[in-house]
């Protein structure tokens, strides 16, 4: 096929992309002009297998009619109502809606439009609390090494990305740090999560952390049950529950960051159903509307909400945060007909069956060459590869192109690859999923140095990129 002739390319030259390589793309742009079930259609009509749900967000599968007609009714009844001191009532059906869904006790709920406004949300949330409750020097807020939880200055403070954070200056003060559980010298290609370890490592948070501040000067801790965007890392047995036992024991809040572990991710709604804990704070955006309009949510133990409220001047605001689209109607719809979808297909006790198939394909990639170390949980899963040294993220970058050119859409940070298909796949799907995997592994190891260069993938794309209009 003679890509120049069948391909209009869109003018490249006035986006730019967020989290992504500009040049590089623009280069060997990767653009998808449809999507459908557990597929993209590129934008030279290829189907593409979704392996990773959009970026996470989509455990529904694309391009469901429910929530398409849910979404267009609304936006020609009600498009916007003001957000402060007015309402409207699907917002608060969407909030006991989602407070039915949550874990038992966070059942108050503000909303928010992204994981990285959740993120700063339920920090601010933390901090007013200690203050409103009498305690305002709990004033410090506790993350974790190689944790995400957004790009907003709360967010990147308490995250342990070092590249998130080099170039935007001081940020918060009086921000720490535990040690994320990833031990891949004693607990390489397990499955699940590691037996060991886990208790000492949370012990350290009061043995270390607190230790240095004295636990009364801390606000709350934040982590994901499984990080995620750092390349999955599963915690130990009995690591969150220890962790859940040592706040309480010193009055701090601690906050699930669940915007990736959220709707079904792990086999069950939630990580604080898969790991058994309860936080007093829980976080979510992405699969709450399926991907398709933005929203996130906090949810808190109604116990929070009900300080704000006692203790707050007659007629006051008592949180002075929110946004301008929080509970817009839109993304209420979606929000609704997704939990409709959810409760209709039991989207979590799928992916908890389709979970021991996607264990053993992933681990099937044991032995490959590069390949490092396999985790996994739900379904969700990271391969991490030998870093080429200087060259990190090299392989994996290569990984990835391979497979897009194979027909399959991963993500890779760093050296490592992450799977997270939509909960909607199929078990054909996920073999192929790491068959092309295994295909596009052994492809790019076999190559040598030619195997790191990405002008040796996607010729078509870069083809389109010599005849863009700049
Ligand atoms: N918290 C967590 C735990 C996340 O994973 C955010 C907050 C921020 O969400 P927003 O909606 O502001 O982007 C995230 C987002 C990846 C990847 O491939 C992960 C995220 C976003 C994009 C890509 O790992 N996580």
């Amino acid at each position: 096929m003679s890509a120049n002739n069948t391909i209009q390319l869109p003018n490249l030259s006035h986006y730019w992309m967020p989290f992504t390589a500009n040049r590089q793309f623009k280069s060997m742009p990767r653009l998808f002009k449809a999507a459908k079930g557990n597929y993209f259609t590129s934008l030279d009509d290829r189907k593409i297998l979704d392996g990773t749900a959009g970026l996470w967000c989509v455990p529904a599968g694309h391009g469901r009619n429910e929530i398409a007609t849910a979404v267009g009714n609304q936006l020609l009844t009600l498009d916007y109502a003001p957000a402060f001191q007015s309402s409207h009532p699907l917002a608060f059906e969407t909030a006991e809606r989602l407070a039915a869904y949550m874990p038992t006790g966070l059942d108050r709920i503000f909303f928010t439009n992204s994981g990285s406004e959740s993120a700063d949300t339920a920090l601010k949330i933390a901090l007013a609390y200690h203050r409103v409750t009498g305690n305002p020097l709990r004033n410090k807020l506790i993350g974790r090494e190689r944790g995400y939880h957004g790009v907003n200055f709360g967010g990147i403070a308490v995250g342990g990305i070092a590249s998130n954070r080099k170039a935007f200056g001081n940020g918060l003060t009086g921000v720490d740090h535990i040690r994320h559980p990833l031990d891949i010298a004693n607990n390489a290609f397990t499955k699940g999560m590691p037996a060991d370890g886990g208790i000492a490592l949370a012990n350290e948070f009061e043995q270390r952390i607190l230790t240095l501040h004295d636990p009364s000067t801390i606000a709350a801790l934040i982590v994901e049950p499984m990080q995620g965007s750092a390349g999955v890392i599963v915690p130990p047995a009995g690591y969150l529950k220890r962790l859940r036992e040592i706040c309480t024991k010193h009055g701090i809040l601690l906050i699930f960051d669940e915007v990736i572990t959220g709707f079904g991710r792990l086999g069950t709604r939630w990580g604080s159903d898969y790991f058994e804990v309860i936080p007093d704070i829980l976080t979510c955006a992405k699969g709450l509307t399926n991907g398709v309009v933005p929203m996130g949510a906090v949810s808190v133990k109604r116990e929070l909400y009900d300080a704000f409220m006692e203790n707050s001047a007659a007629g006051a605001i008592e949180l002075p945060h929110g946004y301008t689209y929080s509970a817009i109607p839109i993304a209420c719809a979606a929000a609704i007909a997704t939990l409709d979808i959810f409760a209709q297909e039991k989207l979590e006790d799928r992916a908890a069956g389709l979970s021991s198939h996607f264990e053993s394909c992933a681990h099937g990639l044991k032995g490959l060459p590069m390949v490092k170390d396999i985790r996994n949980i739900g379904l969700v899963a990271g391969i991490e590869f030998e870093t080429i040294p200087n060259r990190l993220g090299a392989f994996a970058f290569a990984v990835y192109l391979k497979c897009y050119e194979l027909g399959l859409h991963v993500r890779y940070t760093g050296d490592i690859i992450a799977i997270s298909p939509p909960l909607t796949i199929e078990k054909h799907e996920i073999e192929r999923i790491f068959s092309t995997l295994s295909d596009a592994i052994k492809f790019v190891a076999s190559q040598g140095e030619a195997g790191l260069n990405a002008n040796n993938y996607l010729k078509n794309e870069q083809d389109w990129a010599a005849i863009s209009p700049r």
